[in-house]
């Protein structure tokens, strides 16, 4: 039997990556843990809209070029928020892990690099336009104990064993058992975070039930006539529950209504504030309108349709009296992000209105409660401010929008555009009379027909449904009467008001809205 000194087992010739790699990074993790959970923790209690992790995401999204943003909402759709946050986390352990290496190896670099992130972080609470200095507290916070934990870590390193030693050394399950407890502080801190958060949710929603004042101006019946009664047609209101999201906030902003104020400021003779019962006791307007996204492609869904109450934008501006020579309205949200329109969509009569009711709720959180623009005709990006807080009357070559020196247009009028929702893409179908339905819309003129064409024969005219008014889309139907076996190609083609056919030639939805037709594939079954 060969003595315990020469014996080599798989654990003593592990040994070494164990205490060179393993134990070092599990510093550096329990130590990233740690300042995470504690800087949700603060952020939770003081400062909701900088938790390091959003505020860190709000500003990737911020900076990466529009060609990857698309390559990723196109890659994960609505999940591209999801898919961002778990990048992040995964991201900061894979450094954390680093960190712990160096530190072991060459301190203080690993202390180094966690305040290095840590000044990301920081910057990027930062950098919010909305950002007060409270807002660092979670950054700061989750420097220090990333750092202190981190050197706490490091300098309990159990020291490499003399050869004979067999049983792991006291001082190897101290280290353990100190790595456990920052973790864990870690885990206990992060969850006590989300509880937190949750409980304000809780508030804001008992908040948002408030009944809304009636309109004063309601509108004119919905025809019978405008929903068609096509099974699985999209319903011609879209619920709220079903209504597309796009904005750029990580954290949907929670405003207290009580707190809420709009002012109207820049090129105007009165500068106007309004808060919110000044603005829910004035005499509301009823509205459907659909709302649109500039990202919307051919045949998407980022466009919906509801009937909106709120009070006219061009009332609130007649009071502020822009003076000549303004032609932009740079709306601001409460999160910092801007709109610009122009001042004539807000002014020409239509239903630009500032919103507090949609489909008769108070706005969703996530629809910008308590307070946003709706602006028929014009795409989201140039006009829907959710959160909305202030009006500045401007001029289109003094200021930009958001996303105008992101490669987006500066002016974004909704294009005509048609879409197949019935059947759907790659379905099979029964063979003879197959119904094809969908909507159409040309915002603020109106549509005067829909054609269908199957595969590569003649255009033949759909059955428009009642118009609710230019502002809405429409539902439309044809019946093909003689559907073969087969596969088959159906497209479709609306025509505006003003007798515009929708164009054939395609275009990206960059920079300022896609164009070409809806094609589907369906199968006939024999
Ligand atoms: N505050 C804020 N408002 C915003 C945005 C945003 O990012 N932030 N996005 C705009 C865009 S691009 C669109 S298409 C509409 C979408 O409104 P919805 O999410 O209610 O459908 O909101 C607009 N208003
Ligand atoms: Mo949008």
């Amino acid at each position: 039997m060969a003595s315990p000194i020469t014996v080599s087992t798989p654990t003593r010739r592990h040994a070494p990556v164990v205490r060179r790699f393993w134990r070092p990074a599990a510093a550096g993790l329990a130590a990233a843990i740690a300042g995470l959970g504690l800087a949700e923790l603060t952020a939770a209690w003081l400062a909701p809209g900088a938790s390091p992790v959003l505020t860190v995401g709000a500003l990737i999204i911020d900076i990466v070029p529009p060609a990857v943003k698309e390559l990723v909402i196109g890659l994960f759709g609505t999940a591209d928020k999801i898919v961002l946050i778990v990048t992040i986390v995964l991201v900061l352990l894979l450094v954390a892990a680093l960190a712990g290496i160096l530190e072991s190896r060459r301190p203080p670099f690993g202390r180094l690099l966690v305040v290095l992130i840590g000044g990301i972080a920081l910057f990027a609470a930062l950098s919010r336009s909305s950002a007060s200095t409270l807002d660092a507290v979670p950054a700061v916070v989750a420097m220090g104990a990333a750092a202190i934990a981190l050197t706490f870590l490091c300098t309990r390193l159990p020291s490499p064993p003399a050869p004979a030693e067999a049983a792991p050394g006291p001082d190897r399950r101290r280290f353990l058992v100190y790595t456990g407890i920052t973790a864990g502080i870690g885990v206990l801190a992060l969850a006590g975070g989300q509880l937190s958060a949750a409980a304000t949710r809780a508030a804001d929603a008992a908040r948002a039930l408030f009944t809304l004042p009636a309109a004063s101006v309601r509108q004119a019946a919905i025809p019978a006539g405008a929903s068609l009664d096509v099974p699985g047609i999209t319903p011609l209101i879209t619920p709220n529950a079903d209504f597309y999201r796009i904005d750029t906030a990580l954290s949907v902003p929670r405003i207290d209504p009580r707190e809420w104020r709009l002012r109207i400021t820049g090129m105007v003779e009165n500068e106007v504030e309004i808060d919110f019962a000044e603005l829910l006791a004035l005499p509301l307007e009823e509205s459907t309108t659909t709302l649109a996204c500039v990202s919307n492609y051919v045949g998407g869904d980022l466009i919906g349709n509801a009937t909106w109450l709120g009070y006219p934008i061009r009332e609130l501006l007649a009071r502020a009296k822009p003076t000549s020579g303004a032609d932009m309205v740079l709306s601001t949200s409460q999160d910092g992000f801007t709109a610009g329109t122009p001042i004539e969509a807000l002014t020409d009569g239509r239903n630009a209105i500032l919103a507090v009711g949609m489909n008769g709720e108070p706005l969703p959180l996530e629809h910008g409660y308590p307070v946003r623009m709706v602006v028929p005709g014009l795409y989201g990006y140039v006009s829907a401010t959710k959160w909305v807080v202030e009006l500045k009357l401007t001029r289109f070559d003094q200021e930009q929008g958001y996303w105008t020196p992101r490669g987006w247009s500066e002016l974004g009028p909704v294009k005509l555009s048609s879409r197949i929702d019935v059947p759907r893409e790659g379905t099979t179908v029964p063979a003879g009379s197959v119904v094809i339905a969908g909507v159409a819309w040309s915002q603020h003129v109106g549509i005067s027909a829909v054609a269908v064409q199957i595969d590569d024969g003649p255009w033949r005219d759909a059955t428009l449904a009642d118009a609710i008014s230019v502002d809405t889309w429409r539902q439309w139907a044809y019946t093909w009467d003689d559907a073969s076996a087969g596969d088959h190609t159906v497209r479709v083609r609306a025509t505006d008001a003003v007798g515009l056919v929708q164009t054939s030639a395609t275009a990206d939805v960059a920079p300022d809205g896609a164009t070409g037709l809806h094609e589907i594939s369906v199968s006939v079954s024999g």
